[in-house]
């Protein structure tokens, strides 16, 4: 019985099956946590959704930004962008059931016992985990509601506002709490956001850091896993905070990592038929 956290998909089935070959990865026993954007950018969006529904009672899921565009486009909400490969999931016939079950993921997970955090993107530094799982939770709830997740979806694009405020109501408190989860990157100590900036963590406009960077960063008690920043390629110098997505389906690699033992597993995506390094 074994927990693995795996970086960010996007559409890239092979490496993914690389890795659960590599630890003999058992649905029956084993659980495998996924911090988003799972699909996208990719060769196999529509394939990689179908085999995760498949073993979906083995899996933990947060949403990534992608995959909320993804559940966007599908009702008609945002457009499909030229970068997007997306469209053979709207056309499948089995559409319906994959983005219903896509619907019910969360944006935070908590896991109490290993004291681990899943998000796609981060925590922002003035958040205690408690306050953090409570936005989370607004947000999980909304996207759960047949009557209410597409206005928020329809309001959930923008910048705006760049920081939270305890005020905040309506779509704008639900936008800034889905940017902090699934989009940040650099923000400053009060979480004030720059989404711009998508490069490494040397890279940090004067008074932003990378939200892990913060030394008084109210979550930094517990082990977070993360997905979103490939820039990064793997390195984050916060202890107890993991950064998986090593840009997969930008050429790297993907990466799997034991939960409890810490153990990284890396299969290459240049090409399906490259053999994998071991642990590296
Ligand atoms: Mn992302």
């Amino acid at each position: 019985m074994s927990t693995y956290a795996v970086g960010d998909l996007q559409g890239c089935l092979e490496p993914l099956k690389c890795l659960l070959e590599r630890v003999r990865f058992d649905p029956a026993v084993d659980r495998l946590w996924l911090v988003g954007d799972l699909v996208n950018r990719g060769p196999q969006s529509l394939e990689t959704l179908r085999f995760l529904y498949g073993m979906r009672d083995s899996l933990v899921c947060v949403l990534g930004n992608h995959d909320l565009h993804l559940l966007a486009a599908w009702h008609n909400i945002e457009r499909l962008k030229k970068s997007d490969t997306l469209r053979e999931i709207l056309d499948a016939p089995d559409a319906p059931e994959l983005l219903d079950w896509l619907r019910r993921q969360k944006l935070l997970h908590f896991d109490e016992a290993r004291g681990t955090v899943l998000v796609h993107a981060g925590i922002p530094p003035q958040w205690t985990l408690a306050k953090a799982l409570g936005h989370a939770a607004e947000v999980e709830e909304v996207l759960r509601d047949d009557n209410r997740f597409k206005l928020y979806l329809d309001g959930m694009y923008g910048n705006e506002p760049a920081k939270w405020n305890k005020d905040l109501t309506g779509v704008a408190r639900l936008r800034v709490i889905t940017n902090y989860f699934t989009r940040m990157r650099f923000c400053t100590a009060e979480g004030k956001l720059d989404l711009k900036g998508k490069e490494g963590a040397d890279t940090a406009l004067p008074g932003y850091k990378p939200w892990f960077a913060h030394k008084d960063r109210r979550s930094r008690h517990v082990k977070i896993i993360f997905g979103h920043w490939a820039a990064l390629e793997g390195r984050c110098n916060a202890p107890g905070v993991f950064a998986l997505d090593t840009g997969c389906v930008w050429g790297g690699a993907m990466t799997l990592m034991n939960v409890d033992t810490l153990e990284m597993h890396r299969c290459d995506c240049k090409s399906k038929d490259t053999p994998a390094h071991t642990n590296s």
